[in-house]
């Protein structure tokens, strides 16, 4: 049974204002086989608030971490090369930065199959990861990166506590927001942390969520959705500070957030705050619209797919993607309108897309099938999967983004 809060996932405030509502919606990860699509697959409630007392964006429903998390959890980080060499360069500079060597020790939550870390072991700097997902922890292990299949919170810090261990960084990407037990997280990583250490920790930012449209970014596995206002006090709250920020383009605009013991607060975090107190990121009114907003893109992505059927055309799919079953299932774009999605990784390949009935293929159909039109669900790789596809391209095919706004697009940028 799914929780519903009226509290606050961070401060525990009741005032928290309705966003958004997605009615029932099946689980973004949960990728049937062909028995569960024929079975039909279980739906929950999905619906957004804004805390006015702490400014976080958060879905009101929490699905237990076991159905999220459980044996088949698809998702594997190393599947983009993007992702790959923006986590290369985040170790890097951690490395320089830090003057990380032989004696310390880089924790990384929701270390998944081991992407980021591999740049620590290859420079043999001990690493430990931490994940609950089965699949990915092991490939991990078996590549020689020392991986506990657990979830992460302040038990399991006082554990390795006790048992001596304490870390130098501690490193989570896209994990604080997955969490259910948030403010358990941001304890355990204060506890684990040495006096000197950091903790970095990346997440997609709510700004470039709200003003891009990135509604499909919403989804069960996505408690949480920061912002500088809102990461500040919940670091406060367990001794952290916030000391530093970054911007990247990485999901569609994310934040890193270095947090440390220390106290020393850097400019930029002293600029994002009052950026976001002037966009007003901080008052409900910010978000008001939003709602009428999704329903606009959803509407012109319906006509724009529905016409292109209409006057006979095909339409594929590219990226099995967590915000690309909340797309679909969002808008109602159905085996109906997209034949097949296609998806490098081999855990997807053969599944469906949930709720929608679309079958995941591998990438090579899109050039053997030749669809009139391929639909990038996952927007935020749109240049790096245009780059590798563009035989697809040169052949005829032409491709359509759903965000921030649905368009058909020609070329990719030049990287
Ligand atoms: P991708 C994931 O969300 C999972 P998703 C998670 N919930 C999270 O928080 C965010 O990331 C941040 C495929 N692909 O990563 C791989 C190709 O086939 O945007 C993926 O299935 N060829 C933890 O799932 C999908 O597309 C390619 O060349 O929304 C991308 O999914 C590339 C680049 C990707 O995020």
């Amino acid at each position: 049974m799914d929780e519903v809060r009226k509290t606050c996932r961070s401060c525990g405030s009741t005032a928290m204002q309705p966003v958004l509502s997605f009615g029932e919606v099946p689980l973004a990860d949960a990728l049937p086989d062909r028995a569960s699509v024929a079975a039909g697959e279980a739906r929950h409630a999905l619906s957004v608030v804004f805390c006015e007392s702490c400014y976080l964006f958060q879905i009101r429903e929490t699905v237990p971490p076991e159905t999220l998390y459980g044996r088949d959890y698809p998702y594997y980080s190393s599947v983009s090369d993007y992702l790959l060499q923006h986590s290369r360069a985040n170790a890097l500079s951690l490395i320089e930065s830090r003057g990380l060597g032989e004696q310390s020790l880089v924790v990384e939550l929701a270390s998944n199959d081991g992407y980021l870390l591999k740049n620590f072991t290859e420079r043999r700097i001990p690493v430990l990861g931490i994940d609950p997902a089965a699949g990915p922890a092991k490939v991990a292990d078996d590549a020689g990166i020392p991986t506990l299949c657990e979830y992460f919170g302040i038990d399991l810090a006082r554990r390795l506590r006790s048992e001596g261990v304490a870390a130098d960084v501690i490193i989570g990407n896209n994990v604080m927001g997955h969490v259910a037990d948030l403010n358990g997280f941001v304890a355990g990583m204060a506890h684990l942390l040495r006096d000197d250490g950091v903790v970095v920790i990346e997440s997609p930012y709510v700004r470039d969520l709200i003003d891009g449209c990135e509604f499909d970014t919403i989804y069960h596995e996505h408690h949480c959705y920061f912002s500088v206002s809102s990461v500040r006090s919940l670091f406060a709250r367990h001794g952290l500070t916030l000391s530093d920020v970054q911007h990247y383009p990485i999901h569609g605009g994310s934040l890193r957030y270095f947090g440390t013991k220390t106290g020393a607060v850097s400019d930029n975090v002293r600029r994002y705050l009052e950026e976001e107190e002037a966009a007003g990121l901080t008052r409900f009114d910010y978000y008001r619209d939003f709602a009428d907003r999704v329903e606009g893109v959803k509407a012109r992505l319906m006509t724009l797919l529905r016409d292109l059927k209409g006057t006979g055309k095909t339409i594929a799919a590219y990226g099995a993607a967590a915000k690309g079953a909340t797309l679909l299932n969002v808008t109602g774009a159905d085996d109906r309108l997209i034949d097949f999605v296609v998806d490098r990784s081999k855990h997807k390949q053969g599944l469906f897309m949930p709720g929608v009935r679309i079958p995941i293929r591998e990438p090579e159909e899109l050039v053997s099938q030749m669809p009139d039109y391929a639909l990038i669900l996952a927007w935020n790789f749109k240049d790096e999967i245009m780059r590798q596809q563009a035989e697809y391209a040169r052949r005829g095919g032409k491709w359509i983004v759903p965000i921030p706004e649905p368009a058909i697009i020609t070329t990719p940028a030049v990287s």
